[in-house]
Parts: C-alpha cells; sequence; structure tokens
C-alpha cells in the first residue's frame, strides 16, 4: 500500500513513473485503486472524449512463413484453409467498405514467401487511386522487414516506395513482447524486439506514424510488460511518431501454446483491466491514445476499460481473421451506433476521428 501511495502521489505531481513503479502495478492485486489513478489521469490528460474510427480490416493472406506459437490465423501454402487474395478480391472489399462509410482501410496479412514487393505496392496504389481520401493503414513493421528482405530493398528503401503508393500509416501489429527470451519462445521466426522498433523509428523519421501493440496473457512476466511498455515510451521520446496503444488480449484457441498444453486460458479480466491501467500510468504525456480493442476484450470488457484508463475504443472493423482464428467471441462488425451507445452509456462523449486523431464529429 505504501509503494502504492508513493506512485499516486508521483502520478499527480505528473512525475514520470519508472520500471520498479511498473512492476508494484502489474504485482498489485488492488484494481480498483489503480484503476481510478489511471481514470483520473486518462482525464486529466485527453478529457472525457472517446474516440473511434470508421474503419475495415483487410486480411489479404494467411499463408506465413514466421508461424507464430500464439497464431491460429496462419497456414502454410497449399493447407487447406490457406488463402491469398487478389488485388481484385481486395479492391471489392474496400468498395463495400467504402459504401458503409469507411474512411480507414487497415490491412494487414502474413509473410508469404509468394507475394513480390510488386504486389503490396500495387494494392496501395489502386486502393489509393481509387479512393483517394480513404487512409492507408498497411502492413505491420514485421511486414515491412520481411518486404526489405525479399525485395533487397533497404527498410527505409520500402518504407518510401510504400508511402509514395499511397501508405498513410502503420498499424501497431507484430510487437508481442519485445524481451529476447519470451520472444524466442512464442516467435522464434520473427524479427527482434530491436528491429521492431527500428522499422518503426525509420518510419516515423519519414513522416509515417504508427500504433504499437503488445500481446499479454501467455507466457510473459510482470517485468516483460513493463519493459515493453517502457521501451515504447523510449522511442516515442525520440520520434513522437506513436499515436496509440493497443494491448492485446492473446485468444488461445487453436495455436500451438495451447495445443502443447503451455497456455490453457487466456487472461483474467482482472488482468485485462490492469494492463490497460498501467498502460496509461506508463505512457501518460508520451502515448496519450490508448485503445480498449473490443474485438479482442468483448463489448462488455471493452466499455468497462473506458473507466481503466482507456479514450479509444478502435472502429467498426467490419471483418476480422486474426482474433476469430483463435476463439474469439466478439462479432467482427460494431455498427457505429452501437459504438456511440456503449460511449454515451460509460458517461463520457463519443468523437469519430480519422486515421490519424483529427475529430471528424462529436456525437
Ligand atoms: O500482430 C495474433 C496479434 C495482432 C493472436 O494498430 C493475437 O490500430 C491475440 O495488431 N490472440 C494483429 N492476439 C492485430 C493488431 C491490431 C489490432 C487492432 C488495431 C491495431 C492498430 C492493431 O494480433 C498480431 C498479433 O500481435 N495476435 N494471434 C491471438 N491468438
Amino acid at each position: 500500500m505504501e509503494e502504492l501511495s508513493r506512485i499516486i502521489e508521483k502520478s499527480m505531481a505528473s512525475e514520470e513513473l519508472d520500471f520498479e513503479d511498473g512492476l508494484v502495478l502489474m504485482k498489485s492485486k488492488n484494481i480498483t485503486l489503480i484503476g481510478a489513478l489511471a481514470d483520473h489521469i486518462r482525464k486529466r490528460t485527453v478529457g472525457d472524449k472517446v474516440m473511434f474510427v470508421s474503419n475495415c480490416h483487410i486480411n489479404y493472406s494467411n499463408v506465413c512463413a514466421s508461424k507464430c506459437k500464439f497464431c491460429a490465423y496462419f497456414r502454410e501454402e497449399g493447407q487447406k484453409g490457406a488463402f491469398t487474395l487478389t488485388i481484385e478480391e481486395i479492391m471489392e472489399k474496400a468498395q463495400k467498405a467504402s459504401k458503409m462509410g469507411a474512411t480507414e482501410l487497415h490491412i494487414v496479412g502474413s509473410l508469404n514467401p509468394a507475394l513480390p514487393f510488386e504486389y503490396y505496392v500495387d494494392v496501395l496504389e489502386k486502393l489509393h487511386q481509387k479512393y483517394p481520401s480513404m487512409s492507408l493503414k498497411a502492413f505491420t513493421a514485421v511486414e515491412v522487414a520481411y518486404l526489405a528482405k525479399v525485395s533487397g530493398l533497404s527498410i527505409l528503401e520500402v518504407l518510401l516506395r510504400l508511402k509514395k503508393a499511397g501508405l498513410t500509416g502503420l498499424p501497431g501489429g507484430g510487437a508481442e513482447i519485445f524481451n529476447e527470451k519470451t520472444r524466442r519462445k512464442i516467435c522464434p521466426e520473427k524479427i527482434s524486439g530491436e528491429k521492431w522498433l527500428e522499422v518503426m523509428e525509420t518510419a516515423h523519421g519519414i513522416g509515417i506514424k504508427s500504433n504499437a501493440t503488445m500481446l499479454y496473457g501467455h507466457i510473459e512476466t510482470p517485468e516483460d510488460v513493463v519493459d515493453h511498455i517502457l521501451r515504447i515510451r523510449e522511442l516515442q521520446k525520440k520520434t513522437t511518431g506513436f499515436q496509440a496503444f493497443i494491448p492485446l488480449r492473446f485468444h488461445p484457441d487453436n495455436t500451438y501454446l495451447k495445443k502443447e498444453g503451455i497456455v490453457n486460458e487466456g487472461p483474467t479480466g482482472f488482468d485485462d483491466l490492469k494492463i490497460i491501467a498501467v498502460s496509461r500510468l506508463l505512457l501518460t504525456g508520451y502515448v496519450d491514445n490508448i485503445k480498449s480493442y473490443w474485438v479482442m476484450l468483448g463489448e462488455k470488457l471493452s466499455q468497462i476499460a473506458l473507466a481503466y484508463g482507456a479514450n479509444d475504443i478502435d472502429g467498426t472493423v467490419m471483418e476480422e481473421r486474426i482474433t476469430h482464428a483463435a476463439g474469439g467471441a466478439a462479432p467482427e462488425y460494431m455498427p457505429k451506433d452501437r459504438l456511440i451507445h456503449l460511449i454515451k452509456n460509460a458517461g463520457r462523449i463519443p468523437v469519430e476521428r480519422s486515421s490519424d486523431y483529427r475529430v471528424i464529429r462529436e456525437y
């Protein structure tokens, strides 16, 4: 309790919390106190508006060389359920999204050895040509690093080419957990945490903003969580390029981690809310948008998370394959009216935002 009092004092005095403070928060069971503090800091930093975006997720392929142990989405080439969308199929999805009022396409897929760099450039060019006002938030840092490998270009050259083709931002996926030892156990084939941060730093350096995520609730330790969040905070001090932080709740169904009996259940609701609150407290003043991603948290918990430090509930989404392959039970589409209802019912002000966090309309 004494340690928490010190953290409350520091937070109230806008003093930066350190690694030890983060650990105290992670190990505390006083969710009510931590939540109330995070909610207060949220109100002081960003006020009562809760952001959402009219967006559509497009997953272009699930054929993946990475084979992460927490992932139920990937398939081998030729395996039942493997798919790769043609550019025409992507255009059809974009047309549907546009008709439904989407202002952002969130495009992510896999590390598919059969797809050349030109495919990615083509997708962006065609989408940008047909829908010039649509934001194209596409390809995680992991995909960007893979494109550098397959094209023989540098990360900077890949990003410049994608930007020229119409890329407006990078989603925050693929960060998982930066700690090398834990990372090797859950995604041994994936780029390191350092490399993920390097791609983001390069993107931010040429004016491409991005998000950052963290996958939690598998085998990570409280130390891994605090280290992960603080590494994002450190890069943000240098670049200011992260727009939002999104904790991603691990879903175990159909994953290697579950099949091998390494992780049998996802995190509890208590853990979910604590991670939101700790993210707000450690990142405040640096990354001020904390997302409670309803696809992973479910409608009810994502609404409650708004009282634990979150100020963004993501968006309409429309189609989602990654969480649903791993047992996600939320629907794939959340109509705007429903998001507005959830936010108002939580006593907050719904604000539709653009991909780059400009206000489109307050409700
Ligand atoms: O990179 C994979 C994670 C991510 C599982 O930037 C899993 O606005 C839980 O990054 N259980 C993709 N998570 C989702 C993502 C995202 C989502 C919403 C908004 C934004 C944003 C980004 O999902 C992957 C990986 O970290 N993931 N498998 C699983 N079984």
